[in-house]
C-alpha cells in the first residue's frame, strides 16, 4: 500500500545498454514504489526512527536492482528484486535466503514502480513506457490488466495512497511542486502543493500510520519527514545510514507505520577475489588495448586498493594517489565529491564479472571476458547521480583537467570516437 518514490522516465536512452545499466544516470530518488537508486545485497532495515538496524539481511547479486513491496498480503513489505534481464524475485520475509517466487515482466530496461492499484492489500508492478503505464494486479508476466496515458514522457512519477482508500495512485512531481491525484485517469489534480527544494530527493511513507502516505526529503544521510502534504517545516528530522546507500522505505514489521531501510554494497576487496596477477606482472600492459589478456581482471589483492572516498570500489594502488589528488580538485571546483558511478563493475572489473555479464547481456553489450580496460584496475566510470554529457559539465571539466592527474577520456571514447563513452576514463599516470 504505502510508500513510493520518483522516478525520471527515458534516462536509459544511450548508445549501449550496459552503459544504460551501470554507466549512466538511472533513477535518481528511491523507495517503497520506486526503484531503488542505490546498489548492493546487504539490507539493513529499522523499524523505527532510530539509527540501528533490526533486520539485518542479504537478499540478490551485487547487479540487481530493488523494490518494496507487500507481495503476500500479509501487512509486513519485504523486497523485491530484478537481475540484469527482466526476471523478477521476490521474497516475503526480511531474513537471508533465496526467492519466494519469480516472474519474468516487461523488458530489461523498464521504469517500473510498485504499489496496490486495485486495493487488494497486495503489491504488483506497474511499468512505465514514457507517459503509457502498464498496470498488472498480479505477480506474473503476460499482457497488463490496465494500459493507461498519465502525464508527461518527461514526469517524474510518486506512487502513494495519499486519501487512505487502499488503493495507490500517483503524484506528478515538477521541481518543488507536487500534483496529486487520487485516481488512475486524466484530469486535473486533486491536490497540488509546494515541498522542499527542487533538486531533492523525495520518498514517499505512511510515517504515522494514519493510512495516508506523504513525502519525506532526503539530504545525504539526513531525512527531513513531513506527516501532511503542505509546504513548510518537516514534523521530524532524522539521520539514517550513509550518504552512498540506497534507501527503502516499508512497513517492515506490519504495524501501519513506515520506516527507514538502506541497502549497499560490501567493501571493495571483500566483493572481487584475490587473483595472482601482482603490479609487477602488468609492467608494460597496454590496459586500453581491447585484447584478451589472461592477467586481465586476475588482479591480486596486494596490487588494488579501495578507493578512499569510495570504498566499495577498487583501483590498481599506484592509481589511487592521483584519483584523491583529482577528486580534491574536483571537490574544489564543484564542491562534491569526484563523481564515480557507485554502481558495481564501474572501477576494477574481476574476470568473474566479467563473465556474469557476457552470460547475463551478451555481445555486444558486454566486453568479452578478459578484454574490458576495466580488468586491470586502471579505468573508472562516472555518473550515477551526476550526470555525465559531452558538451555539459561536469563532463568538460573532466575531460579537461582529469590529465592533470593522469586519467584520460582517451580519443575513441569522445564526441566523435569509435566508441562515445563521455563517463569513462582511463588512467595512464
Ligand atoms: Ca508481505
Ligand atoms: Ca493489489
Ligand atoms: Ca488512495
Ligand atoms: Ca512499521
Ligand atoms: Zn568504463
Amino acid at each position: 500500500m504505502r510508500g513510493g518514490a520518483w522516478m525520471r522516465g527515458g534516462r536509459w536512452a544511450v548508445a549501449g545498454v550496459l552503459a544504460g545499466l551501470l554507466a549512466t544516470s538511472g533513477t535518481v530518488a528511491a523507495a517503497k514504489g520506486g526503484q531503488s537508486d542505490g546498489w548492493g545485497q546487504d539490507f539493513y532495515l529499522s523499524d523505527s526512527f532510530a539509527a540501528e538496524a533490526n533486520a539485518v539481511f542479504t537478499f540478490g547479486v551485487q547487479t540487481d536492482r530493488y523494490w518494496v513491496g507487500d507481495w503476500d498480503g500479509d501487512g509486513v513489505d519485504t523486497i523485491g528484486s530484478r537481475n540484469l534481464t527482466n526476471v523478477f524475485s521476490v521474497r516475503n520475509s526480511n531474513t537471508t535466503g533465496g526467492p519466494d517466487r519469480q516472474f519474468g515482466y516487461g523488458r530489461a530496461w523498464d521504469t517500473v514502480l510498485v504499489g496496490d492499484w486495485n486495493g487488494d492489500g497486495t503489491d504488483t508492478m506497474t511499468v512505465r513506457r514514457g507517459m503509457v503505464y502498464h498496470v498488472k494486479n498480479s505477480l506474473s508476466g503476460g499482457a497488463a490488466d490496465v494500459v493507461l496515458p498519465y502525464g508527461k514522457a518527461t514526469d517524474e512519477v510518486l506512487v502513494g495512497d495519499w486519501d487512505g482508500d487502499g488503493r495507490d495512485t500517483f503524484a506528478v512531481r515538477r521541481g518543488a511542486q507536487y500534483f496529486v491525484k487520487n485516481s488512475l485517469s486524466g484530469g486535473p489534480a486533486d491536490q497540488v502543493v509546494v515541498y522542499g527544494r527542487p533538486a531533492d530527493e523525495v520518498l514517499v511513507g505512511d510515517w504515522d500510520g494514519d493510512g495516508r502516505d506523504t513525502f519525506a526529503v532526503r539530504r545525504g544521510r539526513v531525512y527531513h519527514i513531513a506527516d501532511s502534504i503542505r509546504p513548510g517545516q518537516a514534523d521530524r528530522v532524522v539521520v539514517y545510514g550513509r550518504e552512498n546507500d540506497g534507501v527503502l522505505v516499508g512497513d517492515w514489521d506490519g504495524d501501519g507505520v513506515d520506516s527507514l531501510g538502506v541497502h549497499r554494497l560490501r567493501p571493495a576487496l571483500q566483493r572481487v577475489p584475490d587473483g595472482s596477477v601482482t603490479a609487477g606482472a602488468l609492467a608494460g600492459v597496454d590496459a586500453t588495448s581491447g585484447k584478451v589478456d589472461p592477467r586481465n581482471g586476475r588482479l591480486s589483492h596486494s596490487a588494488l586498493c579501495p578507493i578512499p572516498f569510495l570504498p566499495t570500489h577498487a583501483v590498481q594502488c599506484r592509481a589511487v594517489a592521483d584519483l584523491v589528488a583529482f577528486d580534491r580538485a574536483y571537490r574544489a571546483r564543484f564542491g562534491a565529491p569526484l563523481p564515480i558511478n557507485p554502481a558495481p563493475l564501474t572501477t576494477y572489473r574481476s574476470y568473474e564479472d566479467q563473465q556474469y555479464l557476457w552470460a547475463e547481456t551478451g555481445p555486444p553489450t558486454a566486453a568479452r571476458p578478459g578484454a574490458s580496460p576495466h580488468g586491470y584496475g586502471l579505468a573508472v566510470d562516472f555518473g550515477g547521480r551526476t550526470d555525465i554529457e559531452f558538451g555539459r559539465q561536469p563532463y568538460l571539466w573532466l575531460r579537461d583537467n582529469g590529465p592533470r592527474f593522469g586519467w584520460h577520456n582517451m580519443p575513441w571514447n569522445r564526441e566523435n570516437g569509435s566508441n562515445p563513452e563521455p563517463w569513462h576514463f582511463d588512467y595512464r599516470g
